[in-house]
């Protein structure tokens, strides 16, 4: 298809880096709420960097992610020490790694393209989880929406890959498993790749769905060649 493409950006958390492999943790801590407490931490992550970016208030994803976690725990009743607060936020620095990611990214640079990672995370995040991945020789370039402070759908977030890769718009694939973030990166002109994990995780409905969907990041360099 696409030979305009000349870089990809790749989401983060969700796309990259599997969230949801706190559980473990959260269920040692907590048993029997695990599961529920992964999932309503990782939502209220979303919502309040959403409201945030409404509100005007900006606090890094680190921070965030610590007040969605102490939110969490009191929706679900549990008494979280700052102890079990530290180690699980500990756990964020480590998350396991799809098993895609490294042949999938090996592939792409193959072709020759650029690779970055444009993400709501706060740079000491990103370069943890990035170190933990073994991935540092494949990312060109790691973007945190720290340096404009405001979060992903935000349009100028997505406009960043223009400036920093010093390409247009649409020679950068964006490419992530969350479908809000897709159609974010679509409504500012970036052309969208979504990784459905999930078979039977439907698209958000915001107008502006993916142009690819694919299953794996190593789908991904059959779909440029
Ligand atoms: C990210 C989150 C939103 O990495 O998944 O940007």
């Amino acid at each position: 298809m696409n030979s305009t493409i000349r870089a990809f950006a790749f989401d983060a958390y969700g796309t990259l880096f599997d969230v949801y492999s706190v559980t473990a943790l959260c269920e040692e801590l907590f048993p029997g709420h695990g599961n529920a407490l992964a999932v309503l931490w990782r939502a209220k992550q979303l919502q309040y960097s959403v409201l945030r970016s409404l509100m005007n208030r900006y606090k890094d994803f680190w921070e965030v992610t610590i007040d969605a976690l102490i939110h969490a725990a009191h929706q679900l009743g549990l008494d979280l020490s700052t102890t079990q607060r530290q180690r699980l936020m500990g756990a964020y620095l480590t998350l396991a790694t799809f098993p895609d990611v490294r042949p999938g990214l090996e592939s792409l640079k193959a072709l020759g393209l650029r690779l970055a990672i444009l993400s709501n995370g706060s740079p000491n995040m990103l370069v943890a989880a990035v170190s933990h991945a073994g991935i540092a020789d494949l990312v060109d370039l790691v973007l945190s929406v720290d340096e404009i402070k405001t979060f992903k759908p935000s349009p100028e977030v997505y406009r960043l890959v223009e400036s920093r890769l010093k390409m247009p718009l649409n020679a950068v694939g964006f490419v992530s498993s969350n479908s809000w973030d897709v159609h974010g990166a679509g409504s500012a002109g970036l052309t969208t790749f979504w990784i459905q994990r999930r078979a039977s995780e439907p698209s958000e409905e915001l107008g502006y769905p993916a142009a690819f969907v694919v299953h794996t990041i190593s789908e991904l360099a059959r779909l440029i060649r």
